[in-house]
């Protein structure tokens, strides 16, 4: 295996050469981050962000050709398909985070390579390579869940988190810095055009404050799309309520909007002690994500599942899976007894 310091020579040779990069990149923050990053020093390419896995498809591989790009960086993506890699006609510069990939015929980034504790997020390797922004480093690296930088950024920005707070949660919830990363993470969320308009404008952007204060054309209509999503996010976030019960759950109605990852990391920060199962209904289906700390909720719903017309698993804390909605009541009770 190559050496750390290597690899990182190999991507910023290769972003310094780059001309006409594709870049592809997971559809959140870290993701949008790592790419505007990117962007920022190479000031070219054209950016395709990606909700799901990277997975071999001709219209999409089609697209990437055809723009005939001269390299292609793939940002945050968990799953990366040997099929797509070896599909494109540029090389392939990969870098990540999540568990490590075996792929071949590209260039392969990712710190747990090195050290299985290191899970430093995209934005975090983004900023060492391309050297900034760092208010757009910590978008990423915050929505992220992580602190690389924190110092560093309240010297840079002071106000935007105050000097006394420190971890990733209160930051989140409660200063200026948590709710523009939240904006950022709504102007994600919508109608496929939209976002990608909202991405370009991104590409724009010089400082936060655009945004924050609404100080340029750009940063207000940002603003003000993060707004309207805003308002459909608290709807459904003001109707969930924690009662004795070791489970927090609501199920919302699928609008077009998916704020499931959102309400489960809001609520584990709110209810660290309880089961957070929401919901989405879509007709008579139900797909639901379940997190917690402590106990074993990939064991409990596995038993809850059973003889149930619905099907889930995961990891021991976050697992996720769909039921058919008339048998949601019965799962709810037996994960709630199950995780008492
Ligand atoms: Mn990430």
């Amino acid at each position: 295996m190559e050496k750390k310091e290597a690899l990182i020579k190999k991507f910023k040779e290769a972003l310094q050469n780059a001309q006409r990069p594709v870049y592809i990149f997971d559809g959140d923050t870290d993701g949008l981050s790592s790419f505007l990053l990117l962007y920022h020093f190479v000031k070219e390419g054209k950016g395709i962000m990606q909700k799901l896995h990277v997975t071999y498809n001709e219209p999409f591989i089609d697209k990437i050709n055809s723009y005939h790009p001269d390299v292609i960086f793939i940002l945050d993506k968990p799953v990366v398909e040997q099929e797509f890699i070896d599909a494109c006609k540029a090389p392939v510069f990969y870098l990540d985070h999540h568990p490590v990939q075996q792929v071949t015929g590209c260039t392969y980034f990712n710190p747990r390579m090195f050290n299985d504790e290191d899970n430093s997020c995209t934005a975090y390797w983004a900023y060492e390579l391309a050297g900034g922004p760092l208010w757009i480093a910590m978008t990423g690296i915050i929505g992220d869940w992580q602190t690389h930088h924190l110092a560093e950024f309240k010297k840079a920005y002071p106000g935007v988190i105050p000097p006394s707070v420190t971890k990733q949660e209160d930051i989140y919830l409660d200063t200026i810095w948590g709710s523009f990363v939240r904006m950022i993470n709504f102007i994600l969320k919508g109608p496929t055009k939209d976002v990608k308009k909202n991405i370009k404008i991104m590409t724009r952007i010089k400082e936060a404050s655009e945004i924050l204060e609404q100080t340029t054309s750009q940063g207000k209509f940002l603003y003000r799309y993060a707004e309207k999503i805003q308002v459909q996010y608290d709807k459904i976030r003001r109707q969930i309520k924690a009662t004795r019960s070791p489970l927090v759950s609501h199920v919302y109605q699928d609008e077009g909007l998916s704020f499931t990852g959102d309400l489960s990391n809001e609520l584990l920060i709110r209810y660290p002690e309880k089961t957070v199962l929401i919901g989405r209904q879509k007709g008579d289906q139900i797909a639901f994500s379940a997190r917690n700390t402590t106990k074993d909720l990939a064991s409990a719903l596995k038993i809850a599942l059973e003889g149930l017309q619905g099907s889930g698993g995961g990891h021991t804390h976050a697992c996720g899976g769909s039921i058919i909605a008339e048998e949601f009541p019965l799962l709810k009770k037996r994960l709630s007894t199950l995780l008492s």
